[in-house]
């Protein structure tokens, strides 16, 4: 536990702000009861409004907000809830606080570090503008402080993910024999790219029958805008911490010993295939990723002749590594982060972005299961989604609006890093090494979206031809200036340099057509 900008600790009526992602029911805070201290959860519209949110995020995490605050109160804590809809609620963090300590005469204001800058400048100045004494605790969640990335790094010109997880993994003692990985080694990355097989029927995916139609009627009765489709009386996503380990559990026994093989599978009408959905219940910190990691240990340990260790560190490696990583990398680099544009893109989102009416099989697919379960697997984000906005030049703020609301995990710190990082490299590299990017020829090997798509994979130029084949030729040559220098990327220009002229003009005027009707693809 940390304490920090502690001004008074002689308060005898505390007020401690939960926020809707903090539902660590194992932080310090709630060990005992205490009746000097009364906690404060909020419903309010400056949350609900900073991004057009999947109505099953917002549903999805006022229901846990509001079970969390019963369980707050069935172990003899005092809470304060307000809903979204209730007449003394002044509709943002700072404005109810204020009141409160106005209203009840708390001497003593205290709160978590949050995971997100805006929030965090809020709360900072929101302690700077009350009269009475504040202090704010960490959020015991992450295995890492909001500095260790930047210590870590400290004098280094690029950072590593891979460097940063081992570092992890010989701190916390995971999966070490000694100052050694077991079995000698740390990367299973080459032996985790498998397609499904084509009659493999994936495990159907462990689902949550919540109904949580309350909490939609009181949103349906504002003018929140939101996006995508719920069915509130069988909600899928859990809302509890219970939940969030029966989900876990579930992971462990049914999905763990193939979540590495099928990783960056992709197939139609699969929402979920072999990978955990634990991001909602851990970025909301129901579950944490200490838990989550020892509990596989222990599956595999049960296991062993079930689970292959590669499953299993390809798995732990996503979460004490690149989870960590990320938030690292926020930490380090925001407010700047958020207005970085390295390949100065400014074109405008498609609209079939937010109704999945596209004739591109890929991204219909991976657009409609995103608005129907407000979910879509990392690949489907990098691979289809992502890859098509960057090779299309899309702005990245279009493209931040666009990850920050429709995914029922996103909270900044880990939608921007993957999204403007990761997937856009609007960061110029800080995150990657190079742009992910890909023709058809990458989505058809991961994937059985091609068989059945309106275009044709193999084709390049005219009629039919798959949009991705010259998007990503015409990628390459518009940002020349930035990449050629790159040595992991300067292979693609020499193949580029190879090409016939003609083949070369055809593919970049076939780009420019399909850019200039890209609502009509
Ligand atoms: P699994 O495949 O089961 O992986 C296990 C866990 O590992 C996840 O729950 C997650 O906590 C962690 N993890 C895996 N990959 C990453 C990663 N790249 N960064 C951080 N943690 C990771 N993740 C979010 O939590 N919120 C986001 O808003 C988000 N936006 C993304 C946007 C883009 C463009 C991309 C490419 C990735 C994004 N990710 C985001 C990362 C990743 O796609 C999701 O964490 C993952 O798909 C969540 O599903 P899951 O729980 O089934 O993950
Ligand atoms: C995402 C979200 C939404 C939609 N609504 C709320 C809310 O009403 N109250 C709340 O405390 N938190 C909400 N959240 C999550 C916050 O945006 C999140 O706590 C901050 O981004 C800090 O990480
Ligand atoms: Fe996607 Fe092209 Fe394959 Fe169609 S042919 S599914 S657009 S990659």
């Amino acid at each position: 536990m940390i304490n920090v900008e502690a001004t008074d600790k002689m308060s005898n009526k505390t007020l401690r702000l939960v926020l809707g992602d903090q539902l660590n029911s194992n932080h310090s805070w709630f060990k005992a009861a205490d009746d000097s201290v009364t906690y404060v959860m909020m419903e309010v519209r400056t949350e609900t409004d900073y991004a057009s949110h999947h109505i099953q995020k917002v549903v999805g995490i006022f229901s846990a907000m509001r079970n969390f605050s019963k369980t707050l109160e069935l172990n003899k804590h005092q809470v304060i809830y307000m809903h979204l809809n209730d007449e003394d609620n002044l509709q943002s963090f700072e404005k109810n606080i204020q009141s409160l300590i106005a209203k009840d005469n708390f001497t003593h204001f205290e709160y978590q570090l949050p995971d997100e800058f805006r929030v965090d400048v809020v709360l900072k100045e929101l302690c700077k503008s009350i009269e009475i004494s504040s202090s704010v605790i960490d959020s015991e969640h992450f295995f890492t402080s909001r500095n260790e990335l930047e210590y870590f790094f400290e004098g280094k010109k690029t950072f590593v993910m891979e460097n940063f997880y081992r570092m992890l993994r010989k701190k916390h003692d995971v999966l070490m024999e000694g100052n050694q990985p077991l079995t000698g080694k740390w990367n299973y990355d080459s032996e985790n790219r498998k397609k499904l097989p084509k009659n493999h029927k994936p495990t159907p995916p462990l689902v949550f029958n919540n109904n949580v139609l309350e909490v939609l009627e009181e949103i349906d009765k504002t003018d929140i805008k939101t996006i995508g489709n719920i069915d509130a009386v069988n909600f899928v996503w859990p809302i509890n911490r219970e939940q969030s380990l029966q989900l876990l559990d579930f992971f462990l026994a049914e999905c763990l010993q193939l979540f590495g093989s099928f990783q960056d599978a992709m197939t139609p009408n699969e929402w979920s295939l072999y990978h955990s959905r634990l991001s909602f219940s851990m970025n909301l910190k129901m579950i944490s990723p200490q838990e989550v990691i020892d509990k596989a240990i222990q599956e595999w340990n049960k296991r062993p002749n079930k689970i292959e260790y590669n499953q299993l560190e390809r798995f732990v490696r996503q979460i004490i590594g690149w989870r960590e990583y990320m938030r690292g990398i926020y930490w380090l680099k925001m407010p700047e982060y958020a207005s970085m544009n390295f390949f100065n893109n400014q074109e405008k989102l498609p609209d079939w972005f937010w109704t999945g009416k596209t004739k591109m099989n890929c991204l219909k697919d991976a657009i409609n299961q995103s608005l129907s379960f407000a979910y879509a697997h990392h690949i489907q984000r990098l691979m289809i989604t992502g890859n098509f906005a960057l090779l299309a030049g899309i702005h990245p703020d279009e493209i931040d609006a666009w990850y920050l609301g429709i995914y029922i995990d996103a909270i900044e710190w880990v939608e921007i890093t993957n999204t403007r990082g990761m997937s856009q490299f609007a960061d110029g590299g800080i995150v990657g090494t190079k742009p992910y990017v890909s023709s058809a020829s990458y989505i058809d090997k991961m994937s059985n979206y091609c068989g059945s798509c309106f275009y044709k994979k193999e084709v390049k130029t005219g009629e039919k031809a798959c949009p991705f084949n010259s998007l990503y030729w015409n990628f390459y040559d518009k940002n020349r200036d930035e990449l050629a220098i790159n040595p992991r990327i300067g292979m693609m220009y020499n193949v580029w340099r190879k090409m016939k002229p003609e083949a070369k003009v055809a593919l970049l005027e076939q780009a420019d057509y399909y850019l200039k009707k890209i609502n009509e693809l």
